[in-house]
């Protein structure tokens, strides 16, 4: 999906709406199956959607995306097909990777997903050496690596931030600051509370956005978006977020934040958001909204009847696809 107007067009407005009522619908189906107990760990992205919305909307359908250990937002929104994501969180071998890497491993490399990783920070580097790799094979290719505030202060994204940096290369640095690394409050954890402003030590700008407002991100990562495009370098975004459920799900009852905050996110709601300012600005009407909804819930119900009835690997499986032969 890409977008190359400065005003936000209908067809794009509704393609996102489409795809964060998309990406929540099928978290709460995966969370239905982890609680039938087909799956572990999972990370839910619900509330976060907007961030990957509104940037995935802008990117060309080559240019890379690279997430983190909570990764199934980035993947739908790069336009990874939902059997096969369903498939791999069951661990079935119609799975984008052929159910051995599971809800924190998924990649699609054809659509440009190369990736989740359950190591957190670890990503940032391989997404510069991806841009790298655009840059010198001047392909004009971005890259957007996702990752959370808990990530920020690892090492790997100052070094990739100053390699960045002095190298211009065509990436964007997206810090989705959902305000806790598991229960640590970022506030306790961030020097100087603001994310975007470390930046600012490796002369690239770094962006403050509203990470509830998918009109928000869209409109800053344009500029970033172009900014790498045209080959002028790197930026940083912090999109302020929030997740609605536990960091994983066995984290219950989630005692170290407290109601009023998570009803002060839920009220920002990026779905509920952008269906006001749609039905407000006479963009569209609530019977096409319904029939949005509608078309999303089929698409993940077919999803999940693919992935309960296919096959799980055979065993004989078990050791290939573990080194790649360059043959
Ligand atoms: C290198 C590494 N250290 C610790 C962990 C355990 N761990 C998994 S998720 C997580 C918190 C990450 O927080 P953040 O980067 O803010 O991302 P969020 O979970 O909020 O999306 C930690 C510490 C890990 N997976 N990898």
């Amino acid at each position: 999906m890409k977008e190359h107007s400065t005003e936000i067009s209908k067809t794009t407005l509704l393609w996102m709406y489409e795809k964060m009522l998309t990406i929540r619908l099928f978290e709460t189906q995966a969370n239905r199956e982890a609680d039938a107990g087909k799956l572990l760990g999972m990370h839910s992205s619900i509330g976060q959607e907007a961030v990957p919305t509104g940037i995935c909307s802008l990117l060309e359908s080559n240019d890379y995306v690279l997430g983190t250990h909570r990764s199934h937002h980035h993947c739908i929104a790069k336009g990874v097909e939902l059997k096969n994501m369903m498939a791999e969180l069951l661990g079935k071998a119609t799975g984008t990777n052929k159910g051995k890497g599971g809800t924190m491993h998924i990649a699609d490399i054809n659509k440009g997903m190369l990736g989740a990783n359950g190591v957190v920070g670890s990503n940032i580097p391989v997404a510069t050496g991806v841009a790298l790799s655009a840059k010198i094979k001047n392909t004009n290719q971005v890259t957007v690596v996702f990752f959370g505030d808990g990530a920020s202060s690892q090492g790997s994204l100052h070094e990739s931030m100053n390699l960045a940096s002095i190298w211009d290369l065509p990436i964007i640095f997206v810090c989705e600051n959902n305000l806790y690394a598991e229960s640590t409050p970022y506030e306790y954890a961030v020097a100087g509370k603001s994310i975007a402003d470390r930046a600012s030590g490796y002369k690239i700008p770094g962006i403050t956005v509203d990470g509830q407002s998918v009109i928000d991100i869209y409109k800053s990562s344009k500029i970033a978006i172009e900014r790498a495009r045209s080959g002028k370098g790197p930026t940083l975004i912090e999109a302020k977020t929030y997740r609605y459920k536990g960091h994983f799900g066995a984290d219950n009852p989630l005692s170290y934040r407290t109601e009023t905050e998570e009803n002060y996110y839920k009220e920002r709601d990026c779905i509920e958001r952008l269906k006001k300012y749609l039905l407000s600005n006479e963009i569209t009407n609530q019977e096409n909204l319904d029939k949005i909804y509608e078309k999303s819930l089929e698409s993940v119900n077919e999803a999940t009847d693919f992935a309960n009835e296919s096959p799980f690997p055979a065993p004989e499986e078990l050791f290939s696809d573990v080194y790649v032969s360059y043959k």
